[in-house]
């Protein structure tokens, strides 16, 4: 997979991109990423990117022709006819594992950090973002969104993950909370292991664990139990007329 990032912090990445199953992913040619800074594609000398917002107010926007400028030319050097134009923004879709596996599944993602108050309503309207957020709290830009995004999906990419990562992906718990662990020592500070966990019966083990997954995950996120389609179940409202743009397959 390809993912380009544009942003005025490529410094940010690059520690991240280094280590651990990104790092992995990275050196493997799994994944590929392309910083690009954007500033170097403000037209004026002093490369330029935000300007005051008309109307008055706080703060900066970044401007329309620098991100422009950088989004179509990374559009012309990629490889997929159509990569998968992503905005990072507190106001976009909540991000989840079900959007991850679906960004797994393109072959190159774009992923656009903004800085300052946010971008010039044109570059929304210009291209065809899925709009995406992490949450309901305040970062200083996407940047931090977008490494989220990169290692939720990397760790999906088809052997990126050793094979006991895969299988623990694949098994019975997933959507519900992992169970309690316990590593040696048996006794810790007065706390013991559960007598089950050394019993050495598996079928015991097994029924052990996913009880207590189920009744942690009922204590703590009941919602993740109801299943799919529930109402709200992203803290999104049903379709309205202002839903974030959806994402999934785009057509030709
Ligand atoms: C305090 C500024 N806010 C005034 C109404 C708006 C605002 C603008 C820009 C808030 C945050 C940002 C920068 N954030 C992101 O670019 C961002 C983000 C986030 O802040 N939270 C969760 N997910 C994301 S994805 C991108």
């Amino acid at each position: 997979m390809i993912i380009h990032v544009l942003t005025l912090f490529p410094g940010l990445f690059e520690p991240f991109l280094k280590e651990s199953i990104v790092g992995r992913a990275v050196a493997k040619g799994a994944l590929v990423v392309d910083l690009v800074n954007f500033r170097g594609f403000a037209p004026d000398r002093h490369h330029v990117v935000d300007d005051r917002p008309f109307g008055g107010g706080p703060g900066m926007v970044l401007k329309p022709e620098p991100v422009f400028a950088a989004v179509e030319h990374t559009l012309a050097r990629a490889r997929a006819e159509k990569p998968r134009l992503i905005l990072l923004t507190p106001q976009g879709r909540r991000f989840d594992q079900e959007a991850a596996c679906t960004l797994a599944e393109e072959e190159e993602l774009l992923l656009f950090c903004g800085r300052y108050e946010g971008v010039d309503e044109r570059v929304r309207l210009g291209f065809a973002w899925d709009e995406i957020s992490l949450g309901d709290f305040v970062l200083s830009g996407g940047e931090l969104a977008a490494m989220c995004i990169i290692e939720a999906v990397a760790r999906l990419i088809p052997g990126v993950l050793g094979d006991e990562e895969s299988a623990r992906r694949d098994s019975f718990m997933e959507g519900l909370f992992a169970p309690p662990q316990y590593t040696r020592p048996r006794v810790f500070r007065g706390m013991e292991v559960p007598e089950v966990l050394l019993s050495g019966d598996h079928e015991a083990i097994r029924r052990w664990r996913r009880a207590e997954a189920e009744r942690r995950t009922r204590a703590r996120r009941p919602d993740l139990l109801r299943g799919a389609g529930g109402a709200d179940r992203k803290g999104n409202d049903e379709e309205g007329p202002e839903a974030p743009p959806r994402g999934g397959k785009r057509s030709g």
